[in-house]
């Protein structure tokens, strides 16, 4: 069983319920488990806690480009080396400008955030409170202004896909390198089935893609 974190074993950058280790402690006595999210590993241990290694057979941080088995570090693939200096560049200069065009309630800092596989982006930026966070994205699901980000950053890089998963921002990788890349690895391991849990698998979400893999059987998700 695989899972999506945010908004499917936690809520969106919130800690896991004890309720939901004990279930998880429990399923793996059954089936083998992993988590397949877009943050990074450090983010996620502090949603499932630090030794989330050793309780999910597989962990699978920035879409599976970085890759934990049996909590050993396997594989750490980087976007910086796959698009180059210059690509990231053009990258980071657009996103600035169409976010310097648009009017929010409030902006905070750190709107750009380059990670080892992805560069995410933030209208709002990650360092908003939890309160400003949930404000945005009230204000999000009302004007649109992540989808349209998006909409004008996909006319300039058709190179690279834009994804929306968590609440204030919009992650950014390599075409291909979304959730449907750990099926490289979780292949390799010859499963009978993968189930996969996610809350965003309609079209522009993040689970989208995974979701509709034909090597896995997708089940939706609206809350842990
Ligand atoms: O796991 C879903 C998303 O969680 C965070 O999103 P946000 O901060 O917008 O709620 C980010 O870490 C994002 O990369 C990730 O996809």
């Amino acid at each position: 069983f695989l899972f999506d974190v945010d908004g499917t074993l936690t809520l969106s950058r919130q800690m896991v319920t004890v309720t939901m280790l004990t279930f998880l402690r429990e399923l793996k006595n059954k089936v083998r488990i992993g988590f397949v999210g877009g943050s990074d590993f450090k983010k996620q241990q502090e949603q499932l806690g630090e030794d989330c290694g050793e309780l999910f057979n597989y962990c699978f941080p920035e879409n599976g480009l970085h890759y934990i088995k049996n909590n050993k570090l396997i594989e750490s693939i980087s976007y910086l080396d796959k698009v180059g200096e210059q690509r990231h560049n053009d990258l980071v200069n657009k996103s600035m400008e169409i976010m310097s065009k648009i009017n929010l309630p409030k902006k905070r800092g750190n709107f750009i955030e380059l990670r080892k596989s992805m560069v995410n982006i933030s209208p709002i930026g990650r360092s908003c409170t939890q309160e400003e966070r949930k404000e945005f994205s009230e204000y999000d699901r009302i004007n649109d202004i992540r989808i349209n980000i998006v909409n004008e950053l996909k006319k300039c890089f058709n190179d690279l896909t834009f994804s929306i998963g968590g609440e204030i921002s919009i992650d950014c990788f390599p075409n291909g390198w979304d959730k449907t890349y750990c099926l490289n690895h979780l292949r390799k391991e010859n499963f009978k089935e993968i189930h996969f849990f996610g809350d965003m698998t309609h079209e522009g979400g993040n689970d989208y893609e995974i979701f509709n893999h034909k090597e896995i059987i997708g089940h939706t998700v609206t809350s842990p």
